[in-house]
């Protein structure tokens, strides 16, 4: 299989952005319990009635507006864009939210995140962030793994939730250029080091291996579905390997069966899911009621030409 040409490669960093957004945006009414899911109805659409998307894509475009504005990796200018950024409508985890006022107080980041959780969140807010680290660097895996680590340390410094992110963030690099499920599920085992992803890795590789679909109960107790980056990581990347060659819209009805974090793990791989297939992939009338289309385009694009993928 030879390289993809940059126009395929542009088609399918927008197929990531914006599948994310879309996985995000069509999740964002399943989560959480009955008092989240009545203020979603409340706050869930735009006056123009557009579907508002969550703290999961917020956070990628802060990042990628940093990434472009830069050229590089700067974590002191990205925790300043999360805080800026920062809405309390879009649903960010509790401890996220006080970690960004803490930073938008003019604390440093290093110190807040601390702060909230001495041994860092384990949630899976650095993970959601990371696919656009997946692109960015996808084809230099050791530069990935470093900035991964440094992303999701601003406010996710537990071990647990940088193994995630490091799994997502591969996973949407291998899809870009490899989209091949065995293959990349492979080889995020042998990136894995924590057991518990490991152990995840393992059922997720049978499965797909066997090439059957456990029924959405089976998926969560084997893979989690909770807001822990332990829970919601590999049950991503599992979902969208399952669904590549199938339409984005039978795959998020995988995600919402599973239940749980529907946003972020429909965000994650949402991610994946157009990381392979592009922009193309995606759900027309879906996108066509997906708040700040344009915007979410253009950063991918600008992400796209300070590449040379
Ligand atoms: P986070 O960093 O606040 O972590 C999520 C939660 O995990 C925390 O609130 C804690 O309950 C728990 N937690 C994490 N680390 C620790 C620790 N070291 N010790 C004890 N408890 C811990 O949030 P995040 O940025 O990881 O985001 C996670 C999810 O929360 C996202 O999916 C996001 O969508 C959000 N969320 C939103 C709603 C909503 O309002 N609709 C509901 C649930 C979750
Ligand atoms: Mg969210
Ligand atoms: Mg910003
Ligand atoms: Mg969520």
């Amino acid at each position: 299989m030879g390289s993809p040409t940059a126009g395929v490669m542009f088609d399918r960093f927008q197929g990531c952005l914006l599948g994310l957004a879309l996985g995000d945006a069509l999740g964002a009414p399943y989560e959480g319990g009955v008092l989240e899911r009545l203020l979603w109805r409340l706050v869930g659409t735009t006056r123009e009635g557009h579907m508002r998307w969550t703290d999961d894509t917020q956070m990628s475009l802060d990042l990628v507006d940093s990434i472009i504005a830069i050229g590089a990796i700067d974590c002191d200018d990205i925790a300043g864009r999360f805080a800026a950024g920062y809405c309390w409508s879009r649903g960010y985890g509790p401890g996220a939210a006080k970690v960004l006022k803490r930073i938008a107080r003019g604390e440093d980041w290093r110190v807040a995140s601390r702060a909230v959780y001495p041994e860092g969140s384990y949630g899976n807010g650095g993970a959601m962030r990371s696919p656009a680290i997946g692109l960015f660097l996808a084809g230099r895996p050791e530069e990935l793994s470093h900035a991964v680590r440094q992303v999701s340390m601003i406010t996710h410094a537990h071990p647990m939730a940088i193994e995630g992110a490091l799994l997502v963030a591969s996973a949407t690099a291998l899809a870009l250029v490899r989209p091949d499920p065995l293959e990349i599920i492979a080889r995020l085992r042998q990136t894995a080091r924590l057991d518990v992803y490991q152990r995840k890795l393992l059922i997720a590789q049978r499965w797909l291996t066997a090439g059957e679909e456990p029924p959405a109960r089976a998926l969560a107790a084997g893979l989690g579905n909770s807001l822990a980056a332990s829970d919601s990581c590999v049950t991503s990347i599992y979902i969208a390997l399952r669904y590549l060659t199938q339409p984005f819209l039978e795959m998020l009805r995988c995600v919402a069966a599973a239940g749980g974090d529907v946003d972020t793990i429909g965000a994650m791989a949402g991610a994946i899911w157009g990381a392979a297939n592009g922009i193309g992939g995606l759900p027309e009338a879906e996108l066509a009621r997906l708040e700040q289309r344009e915007r979410l385009m253009d950063a991918a694009k600008r992400l796209h030409q300070s590449t040379r993928l």
